[in-house]
């Protein structure tokens, strides 16, 4: 209840960031984008860690405006960045499920695109598989409504869903994120290592790009990398970091 009363007066007070974590390219190891993290500074709790408000943002509804919040920050922040030249990089936004099934999704997208003058190609957007398993018709429709946009669509947490593997072929989508839970065993548990080769095949065979979440260790890097996954993000490379830091780190790797 606390954080219920609190969270309704965050955006206003101006109490959310976003910090950033990196996402690299396996071939060539250069920063090619990044996710975009909620982080919630309040005033006395301190910085709220997002396992403790997005699910009662997500029962109150908050998370419509806080989501919208979200993509237009990270859309302005990545925009900002590349008229200060650090590149074309492109920024990942989490979407909940409350959004999905909100008014006026596309629009909004289309118009905070419009306003921060972000090429859609510079977005992505994260879907996991329960957002389309209510109401598959409708999910369908936006989804091709977001695609039409230009910008990207991905599947997190990948592998954990209950969902079909139908929907793969039905809906457009550009990018597997193959969930933490997966690649935090790669080089433990044979099971989970032959789960991540066979995610990693069947993104490639569906002309999907693939992108490894978690890593944290140099042998997990190296499975995958001898499996042919495109990029990775985790702690190995970077944890989520306050946008000064990201800056930085990005300027000193080229
Ligand atoms: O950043 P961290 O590792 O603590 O994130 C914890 C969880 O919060 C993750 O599941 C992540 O997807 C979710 N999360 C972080 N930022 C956002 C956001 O902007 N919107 C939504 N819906 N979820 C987010
Ligand atoms: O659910 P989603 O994939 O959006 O959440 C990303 C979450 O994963 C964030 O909370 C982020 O802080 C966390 N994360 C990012 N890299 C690593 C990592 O290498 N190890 C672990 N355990 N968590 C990570
Ligand atoms: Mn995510
Ligand atoms: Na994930």
């Amino acid at each position: 209840v606390r954080i219920e009363g609190a969270l309704r007066n965050a955006l206003e007070r101006d109490e959310f960031v976003l910090h950033y974590q990196p996402q690299v390219d396996l071939a060539t190891g250069e920063i090619v984008g990044m996710e975009a993290l909620l982080r919630w500074q309040h005033p006395e709790m301190g910085m709220v860690a997002p396992s403790r408000f997005i699910g009662v943002a997500e029962e109150t509804g908050l998370i419509v405006q806080i989501g919208a919040w979200v993509m237009r920050a990270a859309c302005q922040q990545n925009q900002t960045w590349q008229d200060e030249g650090l590149g074309k990089l492109r920024v990942a936004v989490n979407l909940s499920a409350r959004q999905f099934g909100a008014a006026n999704l596309i629009a909004d997208i289309r118009r905070v695109l419009a306003e921060t003058g972000l090429a859609p190609a510079c977005l992505e957007i994260e879907l996991t598989e329960s957002l389309f398993m209510s109401d598959v018709t409708l999910a369908v429709e936006l989804l091709h409504g977001m695609k039409a946009l230009g910008v990207n669509l991905s599947i997190d947490d990948f592998g954990t869903g209950y969902s079909s593997l139908s929907y793969l072929s039905r809906f457009p989508i550009d990018v597997l994120k193959i969930d933490r839970s997966f690649v935090a065993e790669i080089t433990r548990d044979s099971n989970d290592a032959a789960i991540v080769a066979s995610i990693i095949a069947l993104a490639h065979n569906l002309k999907l790009a693939v992108i490894a979440e978690g890593v944290e260790t140099e042998e997990q890097l190296d499975y995958l990398r001898r499996h042919g996954c495109d990029e990775m993000q985790g702690y190995y490379f970077s944890r989520p970091l306050p946008a000064e830091e990201f800056e930085q780190l990005v300027r000193q790797q080229r």
